[in-house]
């Protein structure tokens, strides 16, 4: 775990979790965010708007259908290849940030809080995401609004609603595919009760434990990239039961297109060559990489 409110503390306290946070993503790539400043009844109402929804009548979601070739808005996986393996899944996407991009005519109008509190939600994960980036960033030494500048500001975020429906074969499908995500990091709010998400290492899936409350955060592939390696970003998947429901909020957050990715001038020296190429982000095909079980780290590499 790592704690926001030591980090934005005593000099001391910061340094001891900023050796923690740097330790997690060189070796696991992720790690889980406590005492990050949203309180627990306030996570208790993201928990709440998120389930609401998927109760709803199917009709009442169907409002909200996403539209060929979009990926905003509700649905279940998307169909991009004929021989494509399906997520055991239903999905509500929608952009967060920035506001000229929100489409509002998906966010649902049911339960009557759920605009409000995604809202909410929304602007205090973007607090966090430039805390945690400039965290990362101090802990390797790098002037903290390094990675900020190339990513670009202000933070291209979204929020990807996971609904896992129980399986009566929980062995023959999984919830989402081994992926790494091609975002620059990905804040995840795993299901209070129920735990489906597994990080591969060492050739190994690991389960990793529900901390209600707790953000799970994970190193996205940009962040690989920005950082020369020095950072992972972790193969997961989610696997599903037979017996009870999850459901799962991540919040993805993405480079601007067109923006230059590349490692970091303070992480590139004769000691430690460049690993990655320049890459320009582009959305739109960064979207397929998920789908064709292809990743930007291994494209980039030199
Ligand atoms: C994703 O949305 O990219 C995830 O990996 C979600 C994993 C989970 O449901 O715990």
């Amino acid at each position: 775990t790592v704690d926001v409110g030591s980090l934005i503390s005593s000099p001391s306290a910061a340094n001891h979790e900023l050796q923690k946070l740097s330790l997690a993503l060189s070796s696991w790539g992720c790690f889980q965010v406590v005492n990050h400043g949203m309180t627990d009844s306030f996570v208790d109402r993201v928990h709440e708007i998120s389930k609401q929804f998927f109760d709803l009548p199917k009709e009442e979601k169907h409002r909200y259908i996403r539209e060929p070739d979009s990926i905003e808005g509700y649905g279940t996986d998307m169909i991009v290849a004929e021989n494509q393996t399906l997520d055991w899944i239903d999905r509500l996407y929608l952009t967060l940030n920035p506001p000229n991009q929100v489409q509002l005519k998906f966010w649902p109008e049911k339960p009557e809080t759920f605009r409000e509190v995604l809202h909410e939600y929304s602007t205090k994960l973007q607090v966090l995401h430039d805390v945690m980036l400039k965290a990362m960033a101090k802990s390797l030494k790098l002037d903290e609004s390094v990675f900020l500048r190339m990513i670009g500001e202000p933070v291209i975020m979204s929020a990807r609603f996971n609904f896992y429906p129980p399986c009566p074969r929980p062995d023959q499908v999984l919830g989402l595919k081994p992926h790494s995500d091609g975002t620059v990091i990905t804040f995840l709010l795993q299901d209070k009760e129920v735990e489906g998400l597994q990080v591969l290492k060492d050739g190994q899936w690991f389960r990793v434990p529900v901390i209600p409350d707790a953000l799970v955060l994970n190193a996205g592939e940009h962040l690989e990239i920005m950082s020369n390696g020095e950072f992972k970003s972790p193969i997961h998947r989610a696997v599903v039961n037979s017996e009870r429901k999850r459901i799962s909020l991540a919040a993805p957050s993405i480079p601007h297109d067109g923006n230059e990715i590349e490692p970091v001038e303070g992480l590139v020296s004769e000691e430690r060559p460049r690993l990655f190429r320049k890459m320009k982000y582009n959305g739109r095909t960064h979207l397929r990489y998920y789908q064709s079980g292809r990743r930007v780290v291994d494209d980039a590499r030199i």
